[in-house]
């Protein structure tokens, strides 16, 4: 019997070569000849969707058939990265397809490039939710991501003159092969307007909410493919369109403009990601964000269950929403009141179902980040949630008091709604009166929510706080962006760590084993030289590969403190300058990272960074021996890149600020030191690879706090140290700003006014602690058994492991075996 492949299904490399070219001709409509590099991808990955597909739909249908508990993950943000290679590596096929391109006369690495990512989110939260769309399929559990899908995502980054310019992202231009509308679930969001309470046919009174606005959501979906599983779970983005009915209804009164303008006000909603990351603003639109996407997925659920035949009493058996920060936590009044209002089910039976049904994770403990509503916006965007709201709240401090008679001040600090001045609705309140299961996103974070920002609501609560520590999948962030350092591992330990991360441990072995150190350096020398090349292409700035790449790549904010780098590195500087024969490690300084376009002290640090390179680059006293470079438009594609690169990573916020980091993660994976400082995952991070592993600094939380209590005076640090003196004052004086002492003036005044981010106060410490550094890695040998050790004992901080965790402690929900069938 002759047996052909599937053109659809088949994984050798004949059939994906028959595969492509019937793409190439019948999709794209091109023969090769005047195909565009574009085509190419687009051929190749419609060839990769068909045989997504193959796995989405039965698994799809296993979903159905069982009616299988499934996790919703709400999420305003989804940094989902490139698809075509995540997806190459996850169906096992990489080396197949990068044969086929090569017999075809193409590069698949050029294809890889060509692809526009999605760039649906701002930075760590949105990747996060990503990471865990690719465990979740994975480990097999049955998931459904809901987000909104942005027609732009965040902005694409150009440095001009040294400063940040932000430009359109327009990632859908080129078409979006791996998504599917499936106009037939759209959904209607009604918007505005008033409520009225009237009597229904059977005499009872009922509330109306008579809306001003309603717009359709309309579902994309992409498949969510597992490493090696069958399972392909759905990442569902909901775009915004216009009702016909409202345009009609103009049309009718004879108001073609103003039907005309419904339509743009409608679509406006998806039409942009908002640029913040930590730091909420209060818009409006923002707002209709959010309950956009949230009762689009509510009711999309609630459509499943009917189909399904699942009665909606059983909806906290059905599914569990883990809400990603508050972002979409006005589910809670959301489901409320279609339970109540839509489906005319009792408060309280409602109310049960809700608790039941939600839980939240907390991202943040920055003050300016916390979501507050002003009570005006939000009754006039959403008149029923808020009376929904009020009575939550009512009904909850009745709790509140029974729990803590007569203490008012409990009342007044625990309610829903802020009245100390402007009245505002506190969303991380709401989320956990709503929710059964509250966490933070890494150990210390848990700890300070429970001590601090909840710390009511931890006394009201006990047993909904948690933590589940972050992690990042191996598949994107190790599999896919570091082959060499894959294959290395693969030789020593075989694969089993790509599923089970913990097996990085068996490196441990290899760790004095002379020729396997001798390895480890000539290939980080190799990826080195690969990123050297790329900087040399896109900067055209020569770096030295024996120099330690030093790299910090993250959202720029003062609290991650890129300017204490800064201080650094002008401090190496001004060493030099005294002393030009000074013996010094040589270091190539990295930074990557966006700044809100209206945050202007996070943009004036990048025109710093840019200033102090252009002197430092070229000051002949330098000798080379110092470089600084500011890698424009970081996103995932570029971190991919990047993160295999570096020696050093540089996780220098101040203690207590930042609530977990992943960076910091993704950085020792792949082989880099940490300098850092006790904060987020950084603790735990120290615990697995051993503190001789890792550079440790400056004040821990406990001491920030006390510090802050007793009177933080920057001013006597600086007037202490010389070496700090000199670096802020070279900054103050104009010599890195063309003589010009106004340029940087605000950052200096930031730094010696309030200094909120205590960039004095650990400077000391980090410079030594600096000094260490460039000291341990002149001992190369040293150096290298770090960075082993480093990569061994990481395995904790897998996504998998996160979202076992999350599925054993909360969410009871099981693995389901797909089963392919033809
Ligand atoms: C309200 C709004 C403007 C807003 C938008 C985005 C607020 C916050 C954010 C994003 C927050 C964020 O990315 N937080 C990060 O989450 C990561 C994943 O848990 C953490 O590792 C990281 O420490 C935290 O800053």
């Amino acid at each position: 019997e002759v047996r052909v492949e599937d053109d659809r299904t088949g994984l050798s490399v004949e059939t994906l070569k028959r595969a492509f070219a019937d793409n190439l001709f019948y999709i794209q409509g091109k023969f090769p000849q005047i195909a565009s590099k574009n085509d190419f991808y687009m051929a190749l990955a419609y060839t990769v969707r068909d045989r997504l597909l193959r796995r989405w739909l039965n698994t799809a249908e296993t979903y159905s058939r069982n009616a299988s508990r499934t996790v919703a993950y709400l999420s305003a943000e989804f940094l989902m990265g490139p698809q075509l290679g995540n997806n190459l590596i996850n169906l096992g096929i990489y080396d197949q397809v990068n044969q086929a391109m090569q017999e075809l006369g193409l590069d698949l690495r050029e294809l890889l490039e060509e692809e526009e990512e999605p760039g649906l989110g701002n930075g760590g939260l949105g990747r996060l939710a990503a990471c865990y769309l690719d465990s979740l399929a994975t480990l097999e559990i049955p998931s459904l991501g809901y987000g909104i899908r942005y027609e732009f995502g965040i902005f694409d980054q150009d440095i001009k003159d040294g400063w940040q310019v932000e430009i359109t992202d327009k990632w859908l231009s080129a078409g979006n092969p791996w998504e599917l509308p499936r106009p037939e679930w759209s959904v209607e969001v009604k918007l505005g307007g008033h409520t009225e309470k009237r009597a229904d046919e059977h005499g009872n009174f009922k509330i109306y909410w008579v809306p001003n606005q309603v717009v359709k959501g309309i579902p994309y979906d992409t498949p969510i493919l597992g490493y090696k599983t069958n399972t392909a779970n759905t990442l569902r983005l909901w775009k915004a369109e216009a009702v016909e009915s409202f345009d009609f209804y103009a049309f009718d009164s004879g108001d073609y403009l103003g039907a005309v303008h419904q339509k743009t006000v409608s679509e406006n909603i998806s039409k942009v990601l908002y640029p913040n990351d930590n730091s909420a603003q209060g818009k409006e639109l923002r707002l209709a964000q959010q309950i956009f996407f949230v009762s689009c997925s509510l009711k999309d659920m609630m459509r499943i269950m009917e189909q399904q035949k699942v009665p909606l009493e059983q909806f906290p058996e059905k599914f569990v929403i883990q809400l990603n920060d508050t972002h979409p936590s006005v589910a809670i009044p959301e489901l409320m009141r279609l339970l109540v209002d839509e489906y005319d089910m009792p408060w309280e039976k409602a109310w049960g179902i809700t608790k039941q049904s939600f839980a939240y994770t907390n991202h943040t403990l920055l003050p300016e980040a916390l979501e507050r509503w002003p009570i005006g916006l939000f009754g006039k965007m959403l008149p029923r949630h808020l009376e929904i709201i009020y009575e939550i709240n009512k009904r909850f401090l009745d709790e509140v008091r029974m729990k803590f008679p007569d203490d008012t001040d409990r009342l007044r600090r625990m309610s829903l709604i802020d009245e100390s001045g402007e009245r505002y609705v506190r969303m991380a309140f709401l989320a956990c009166v709503g929710s059964y299961s509250i966490n933070g996103v890494a150990a210390l974070h848990t700890e300070l929510l429970k001590k601090d920002v909840l710390h009511d609501f931890y006394e009201m609560y006990p047993e909904k706080f948690n933590n589940k520590t972050n992690g990042v999948t191996p598949r994107r962030f190790m599999v896919l962006s570091n082959p060499r350092l894959c294959r290395l591992l693969n030789s020593k330990i075989g694969d089993e760590w790509i599923k089970n991360l913990y097996e990085l441990k068996k490196l441990e072995a290899f760790v004095e084993d002379p020729e396997f150190r001798r390895q480890w350096r000539e290939m980080k020398l190799e990826i080195k030289q690969d990123v050297a090349d790329y900087i040399k292409k896109t900067t055209d700035i020569d770096v030295n590969v024996n120099s330690m790449f030093d790299i910090q790549a993250k959202r720029f904010h003062e609290y991650k403190r890129q300017h204490l780098n800064v201080l650094h590195i002008i401090t190496l500087y001004n060493r030099i300058k005294a002393n030009p024969d000074i013996d010094i490690t040589p270091r190539t300084f990295l930074f990557g990272g966006k700044a809100a376009p209206g945050y202007y002290i996070a943009k004036l640090i990048i025109k710093l960074i840019n200033s102090v390179g252009d002197i430092v680059n070229r000051d002949p006293d330098v000798r080379d021996r110092l470089k600084v470079v500011f890698l424009k438009d970081f996103n995932v594609k570029f971190a991919q890149r990047i993160y295999p690169s570096a020696d050093l990573s540089e996780q220098i916020s101040t203690a207590g600020k930042e609530a977990s980091g992943t960076g910091n993660m993704k950085f020792a994976l792949n082989g880099a030191i940490t300098i850092g400082t006790l904060d987020g995952a950084n603790v735990e991070i120290r615990e697995e690879v051993g503190a001789e592993n890792f550079f440790l600094f400056g004040l821990t939380t406990e001491e920030v706090y006390a510090l802050k209590k007793e009177g933080y005076q920057p001013w006597e640090y600086y007037q202490k140290d010389p070496e700090l003196k000199l670096a802020i004052d070279r900054i103050a004086s104009g010599f890195f700003s063309h003589g010009d002492p106004k340029l940087f003036k605000p950052l200096v005044d930031h730094l010696l006014g309030n200094d909120q981010y205590m960039l004095l106060a650990d400077y000391r410490s980090y410079i030594d602690t600096q000094d260490r550094v460039s000291e341990a890695y002149r001992d190369i040998d040293r150096w290298v058994r770090m960075s082993i050790l480093n990569v061994a004992r990481m395995g904790k901080f897998s996504s998998d492991r996160s979202i076992r965790d999350y599925c054993e402690d909360f969410w009871k929900v099981q693995p389901v075996n797909i089963e392919l069938k033809e």
